[in-house]
């Protein structure tokens, strides 16, 4: 309903005060702690203080911020006061960031210290901006400019004073934007809404991680990802649990510390990032703490299930989830786990395979998915021919290629534009991918499309050899056929030191087959 009132901040924290759980741990980490108490505090305190900087309802609050409680506090205090937080990568350059804020029409930034050059350096491209709010620095005021007004998060705070009055917002206003470029494109803004924070919290969050206040969650995915912010924010707080968050960019080492020293018990990263822990000297014990381990981003190799499981000891269920989507639609579940494959639909979702005429497909055969629920985003900012294509009614176009069991288990065949067609029949690149790396010398590999000088398109493996391994080519080629159809064997395989990747860690199949082409 449309207007009925809901805030997601209130929900998430002030719902948990009121419940009698002010004293329990919301975050901790290197960075410091918070009780739900004073998260509460804190959020009502950035709100008002905001609001008196002339920060307006329904505009947007661009965050260029490491994980970290100020993060959190900034996010709900934004979606409190009614504004739209848009968290965006710490990766980003200054002309880059300049391009986001420019296209959000963001008029104001929140920044963590360490990036606080990089959006100097964005602000000159982006005149709207009129008010920056950095985070402390221990060792440094920020400079004063002229345009725009620069203010110290830890003042912002004061100025807040007692907590003031939580905007009125509806379940459908604006909550969160969240920048998405997919492994190709210009990155477009999905738009999402208060009440889906709450949708994804009651599908994924409770039904199938069953998450409860005990549980600490730690997420290797950052709080400007999809995947990171439901992770790391809104499965916690929903539940009354504690979010682990860590500042530090997130490597094999820095991770096992982490977990070692917080000792999570729900643990999210990506298939790379689970490669990189087993290539890692890390513990065999180093996941004691944890009861179930999540793996989204991109489909879980069989393989690297099978390894991890058996050298770490915990269970990891593989989802599929999108930006539009806000978090994970297509799982599978505790102790009911089928390795290689996606899962089944989430409780609160549905879904489609249709083919090129939009048809649906039968089960076992290939298909285009479609999903629906409730957390779909309202669509792109200011991209209506891209949102008309992907956003169709009440479903949403995913991209990927997938099958469907006679068990309703689904099954990731690759993105639905990387589909190989070898010798007239569909290769699914992931099915090659699942052979290669049960070949003990592969680490990690793509297998993508090359054109041949007939112009017909053959599998190419490309392959970065397992620690301490070497790759021997025609052997793999010759692994391959033994245990696929002959068409489906990669014709050649190229060695590299590493292969290409974005910045959530997805493999970046455009540039693996330009390599593959030269
Ligand atoms: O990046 C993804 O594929 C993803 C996975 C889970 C939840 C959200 C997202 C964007």
């Amino acid at each position: 309903m449309t207007s009925e009132s809901f805030n997601a901040s209130v929900f998430l924290v002030d719902r948990q005060v009121e419940a009698g759980r002010g004293d329990r741990t919301a975050i901790t980490g290197p960075a410091g702690g918070l009780t739900y108490a004073e998260l509460a505090a804190h959020v009502a305190e950035l709100a008002t203080g905001l609001q008196s900087l002339g920060v307006r309802p329904e505009e947007r609050v661009l965050l260029v911020m490491s994980d970290r409680p100020e993060t959190a506090i900034t996010i709900l205090a934004v979606m409190r006061m009614g504004a739209v937080a848009v968290p965006v990568s710490t990766m980003y350059n200054g002309t880059e960031l300049a391009t986001l804020i420019r296209d959000s029409r963001a008029r104001v930034v929140v920044a963590t210290p360490e990036f606080a050059p990089t959006v100097q350096e964005a602000l000159l491209g982006a005149p709207e901006v009129v008010l920056f709010v950095l985070t402390d620095a221990p060792d440094r005021r920020p400079a004063q400019s002229i345009r725009p007004t620069v203010r110290l998060w830890s003042d912002v705070l004061e100025t807040g004073g007692q907590a003031g009055r939580t905007y009125d917002t509806w379940r459908d206003s604006s909550a969160l934007w969240l920048y998405t470029s997919g492994t190709t494109g210009a990155p477009k803004a999905a738009m999402h809404r208060h009440g889906a924070i709450q949708d994804v919290y009651e599908t994924y969050g409770r039904q199938v991680l069953g998450i409860r206040p005990e549980d600490r969650c730690f997420s290797v995915a950052r709080l400007f990802f999809a995947y990171g912010i439901g992770n790391s924010l809104f499965f916690p707080l929903a539940a009354g649990a504690t979010a682990i968050l860590d500042p530090a960019r997130p490597t094999p080492g820095g991770v096992i510390a982490r977990v070692m020293e917080e000792r999570p018990t729900l643990f999210f990263a990506g298939p790379t990032f689970f490669a990189a822990l087993l290539a890692s000297d890390a513990p065999d014990d180093a996941f004691q703490s944890v009861r179930l381990a999540v793996s989204a981003g991109e489909a879980l190799p069989a393989e690297i299930y099978r390894r991890f499981t058996d050298r770490f000891g915990v269970d990891i269920i593989d989802g599929l989830g999108s930006t539009e989507a806000l978090h994970i639609f297509v799982s599978n579940h505790p102790g009911r786990v089928r390795p290689g494959s996606s899962g089944t639909v989430v409780p609160g979702y549905e879904a489609k395979l249709l083919d090129d005429f939009g048809a649906p497909v039968k089960d076992g055969e290939p298909g285009h998915l479609y999903v629906r629920g409730d957390s779909v985003a309202t669509g792109y900012w200011c991209r209506t021919a891209t949102t008309r294509q992907v956003f169709q009614g009440e479903w949403l176009r995913t991209g990927d290629t997938y099958v469907r069991g006679e068990d309703g288990f689904y099954q990731c065949l690759g993105r639905s534009n990387d589909m190989i067609k070898a010798g007239g029949i569909w290769v699914s690149p992931m099915e090659v991918e699942a052979r290669l790396l049960q070949h003990t010398s592969v680490g990690e590999c793509a297998v993508v499309a090359y054109v041949d000088a007939d112009g017909l398109e053959k599998p190419v493996a490309c392959v970065v050899s397992a620690p301490g391994r070497t790759v021997d080519a025609t052997e793999l080629i010759g692994f391959c056929r033994d245990g696929l159809a002959s068409f489906k064997r990669p014709r050649e395989v190229l060695v590299l030191d590493e292969l290409p990747k974005t910045a959530t860690g997805k493999i970046q199949r455009v540039v693996v087959r330009q390599i593959a082409a030269d």
